[in-house]
C-alpha cells in the first residue's frame, strides 16, 4: 500500500448490520475479553501487511479502520513528536523503543488480552529490548541489503556497499530514504559498527554518503519497487522483503546482503499512549498474532515471521540467519545523545 493511501474498512463496506456489530463487539472467547471499540487507526510501514488483512478485521470484529503508511521510523516518529493524534497503534524498529518511551508515547499492553502470544517464537519473546514483551508484539523481520536488475548489468553483480560508490551504475542506483540506514551502509563498508559514534568515522560516513549521492538517482526506499519493475533504477538498496515484492513482479531482481555485512531488524506493534481504542488495538494485535493471519502477512510481504505458529503453516518460510550469518548483521541501536548527531549529518547529505 502507498504512502498516503487510507484504508476505511467501514463496517458497512464489509456487509456488516447494527446487529452484526453489537453482536462481534461482545465477549465471544478468551479471543476478545470485553467489548472492543467501533474503530481502530493504525500507521505501518508501507507495503507490511497482507491485501485483505485489515479488511478481514474490520468484518470479523466489527470495527472500522483507518490505516496510513509511513516509510521510516524517523518519518513515524517525527510525525507521532509534531503532535499527530489519533492513531492506535505504530509499528517502530526495535531501536526505536526507547526514544519512544522516555518521550512517553507509548504505554504497557494488557497481557490478558494477547492470548495468542505463545505463538511467538522463542527468539522474539523476551527480547532485551523489551523483557516481557512488556510494550510490543512483534510483527517482522528481515535484513537491508541490495535489490538488482540482473538482466541490465551485464555480467556485474553487486556484492558490497562500495556498489553505491561505483560510477558505472551513475543515475540507475537509490539508496533509502533513511539516516541511520544510508550512515550505517557507509559505516559498515568502511569496516566500522553500524552504531558507531566516533566523530572520524561519522565524519567520514558523511563523506562517502555525499559522495554517493552524486551517483544516485535518489533517496528513496520502498517505492523504489516500482522504479526497479520498470527498469529505471538497476541497483537499490532495500529490505528483503521489499525485493521480494518486486521480485514477483520481475523474477530477473535479485538480492544480496553485502559483504561487509549489513542490518538486521524487527520491527514491533506499539500501544500509543493516547491511543483512542486500546481494546480494539488490543484485539487487532491477539488477530495478527494467530498462526493463519501471520502466514498471511508474512507469505505476502516476503519477510520472516517472529510467529512460530504462522511460520509452521508457510510453504516456504524465511528462515532466520544462521550463527555464521549473523556475524555479518547487526542490529540498530538506540544511541542516546549521538542520535542528535545522526539527524544532523542526515540533514547536511539531504542538503549537500
Ligand atoms: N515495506 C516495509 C519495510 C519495513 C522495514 N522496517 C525496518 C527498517 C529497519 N531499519
Amino acid at each position: 500500500m502507498r504512502r498516503r493511501e487510507l484504508v476505511r474498512a467501514a463496517v458497512a463496506a464489509a456487509g456488516l448490520t447494527a446487529c452484526d456489530r453489537a453482536r462481534r463487539t461482545t465477549p465471544r472467547s478468551d479471543e476478545d475479553v470485553g467489548g472492543i471499540e467501533g474503530h481502530l487507526a493504525i500507521y505501518n510501514w508501507s507495503d507490511y501487511i497482507a491485501p485483505d488483512t485489515v479488511e478481514n478485521f474490520a468484518r470479523e470484529f466489527g470495527v472500522s479502520v483507518t490505516y496510513d503508511t509511513y516509510e521510516s521510523n524517523e518519518e513515524m516518529l517525527a510525525k507521532l513528536q509534531a503532535g499527530a493524534t489519533g492513531y492506535d497503534i505504530v509499528v517502530p524498529s526495535s531501536y526505536l523503543l526507547p526514544a519512544l518511551r522516555v518521550a512517553s508515547l507509548i504505554q504497557p499492553l494488557q497481557r490478558e488480552r494477547l492470548s495468542n502470544a505463545p505463538n511467538i517464537a522463542p527468539l522474539f519473546a523476551n527480547p532485551p529490548y523489551d523483557p516481557g514483551n512488556a510494550y510490543t508484539v512483534p510483527w517482522q523481520w528481515g535484513v537491508t541489503g541490495i535489490a538488482y536488475r540482473a538482466d541490465l548489468l551485464g555480467a556485474a553483480r553487486p556484492d558490497s556497499q562500495a556498489t553505491f560508490s561505483d560510477p558505472r551504475w551513475a543515475g540507475r542506483l537509490t539508496m533509502m530514504d533513511d539516516g541511520r540506514v544510508v550512515l550505517g551502509a557507509m559505516l559498515k563498508w568502511r569496516g566500522h559498527s553500524i552504531n558507531d559514534t566516533e566523530p572520524a568515522n561519522l565524519a567520514r560516513a558523511k563523506a562517502d554518503a555525499i559522495a554517493a549521492k552524486r551517483l544516485l538517482r535518489a533517496f528513496k526506499s520502498a517505492p523504489v519497487k516500482a522504479d526497479l519493475i520498470a527498469g529505471d533504477v538497476w541497483i537499490a538498496q532495500l529490505w528483503n522483503g521489499d525485493a521480494a515484492q518486486a521480485r514477483a513482479e520481475r523474477d530477473s531482481i535479485g538480492f544480496v546482503v553485502p559483504k561487509e555485512g549489513s542490518e538486521i531488524w524487527t520491527d514491533l506493534v506499539v500501544l500509543l499512549a493516547d491511543a483512542p481504542h486500546p481494546r480494539a488495538a488490543h484485539a487487532f494485535m491477539n488477530y495478527v498474532l494467530r498462526a493463519d493471519v501471520g502466514a498471511s502477512i508474512a507469505d505476502a510481504t516476503g519477510y520472516g515471521s517472529p510467529n512460530a505458529a504462522a511460520v509452521a503453516r508457510q510453504e516456504r518460510p524465511i528462515p532466520y540467519p544462521l550463527a555464521s550469518e549473523l556475524e555479518r548483521l547487526e542490529y540498530l541501536r538506540d544511541v542516546g545523545p549521538a542520535s542528535a548527531t545522526f539527524d544532523r549529518l542526515w540533514t547536511e547529505i539531504k542538503s549537500a
